[in-house]
């Protein structure tokens, strides 16, 4: 039997600690949801206003034409959407409509799984360190819980994969995470060399030496109103490729300079067909020395249908050092963000709940 919801320690137990997640709460029958997930009335997303759009574009990006006499401007329109919104669709990139459709079908398949068959990879218990299964983002941290499950896979080698990601997921996963690569050399080597810096290849592998696939799943929920999918954060990394389905619910925050005085703003990124959505991470925006906006962004939920998103983030190497280029320091009168080891970035980011780009103030130099 179910427990008690209103007992904050049962349903710890029971989400986070057993592993039933958010969908087995759902699936408890559940008709209202338990005090806490509910979002202090700031963060809550029932009034999201979509913006005019401000300029920029929700076309999406041909890659395929990358190769051909448009090269200059699609490299213009990848540069000008990292260093304004700091998010943009890609179509043309080379993984077929089926296969994204399979790849949903498999975070699917997961996700339905009992309870027991997930929480094998749980935390602590799974039967590698590269595969975690749990539920909202730092629960440990976190004031209201977000109304999310995920799966996390972290690619070391394809012999761990093959090992040790669920059964369910892993085929599909893995050619996601193989073509995700390819991707993101290309976009990193096109962002990169605007900067004025061609990246070799050992240099390229330590901006993208951390692979990792997710699976997130976002049940149904009785009150969205009051409720978050994932709160309002930046990714770590320098990359993300993100396959949403055609549920909708990703918002990106606009940047407070375009603005003009007008109280907060976010966009939709809308679901588009065969498209896969690219953010910039806050590694990206280090480096940058501010150039490429890590773009703050946030997902809705819903009460009509579950939804699934399946990122690929690329992460720098843990012993990366990461700074802003010096040649773009020197150019802009000093560097913003201060020179760190990866590894630190990432603990300070893991060791907060999701606080929009709170997490670039560890680097940030104060003006003073
Ligand atoms: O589900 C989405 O659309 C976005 C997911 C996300 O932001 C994340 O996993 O960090």
């Amino acid at each position: 039997m179910a427990p008690s919801f209103d007992d904050a320690n049962a349903l710890i137990d029971f989400v986070v600690r057993d592993g039933n997640g958010v969908k087995g709460l759902v699936d408890s029958g559940i008709s209202q949801v338990p005090e806490r997930y509910i979002q202090p009335p700031d963060e809550r997303m029932e009034k999201v206003v979509e913006s005019s759009k401000d300029g920029f574009s929700s076309v999406p990006i041909d890659l395929s034409k990358l190769d051909g006499p448009d090269h200059d401007q699609v490299v213009e329109a990848i540069v000008k959407a990292a260093e304004t919104l700091g998010f943009f669709q890609v179509i043309n990139h080379g993984m077929p409509l089926d296969f994204l459709e399979s790849l949903k079908n498999a975070a699917h398949r997961f996700f339905a799984l009992p309870a027991d068959a997930k929480s094998v990879y749980l935390k602590g218990v799974s039967p590698s360190p590269s595969v975690k299964y749990g539920t909202s983002f730092a629960p440990e941290q976190e004031k209201a819980l977000e109304w999310k499950d995920f799966v996390s896979m972290v690619y070391t080698n394809d012999g761990d994969a093959q090992q040790h990601w669920p059964k369910e997921c892993k085929e599909e996963a893995f050619d996601y995470l193989k073509s995700s690569i390819e991707m993101v050399r290309r976009l990193l080597t096109v962002l990169i060399g605007n900067l004025g810096v061609t990246l070799d290849d050992s240099r390229l592998e330590s901006l993208i030496g951390m692979k990792m696939v997710n699976m997130n799943f976002y049940p149904i929920c009785p009150n969205p109103e009051l409720t978050v999918g994932v709160g309002r954060h930046s990714d770590m990394g320098t990359l993300t490729v993100l396959l949403q389905d055609g549920i909708g619910g990703l918002y990106v925050k606009l940047e407070e300079s375009k603005l003009d005085g007008r109280k907060e703003e976010w966009i939709e990124i809308p679901p588009i067909p065969g498209a896969l959505v690219i953010n910039v991470g806050d590694s990206l925006q280090i480096l940058s020395n501010g150039r490429y906006k890590s773009a703050e962004h946030r997902v809705r939920t819903t009460s009509k249908q579950s939804r699934v998103s399946v990122p690929f983030f690329a992460i720098p190497r843990p012993t990366t050092k990461i700074g802003p280029l010096r040649h773009l320091a020197e150019l802009d009168g000093g560097a913003i963000y201060r020179e760190v080891e990866f590894q630190e970035y990432m603990s300070n980011f893991f060791g907060h709940a999701h606080d929009g780009k709170k997490s670039l103030d560890f680097v940030k130099i104060s003006a003073n």
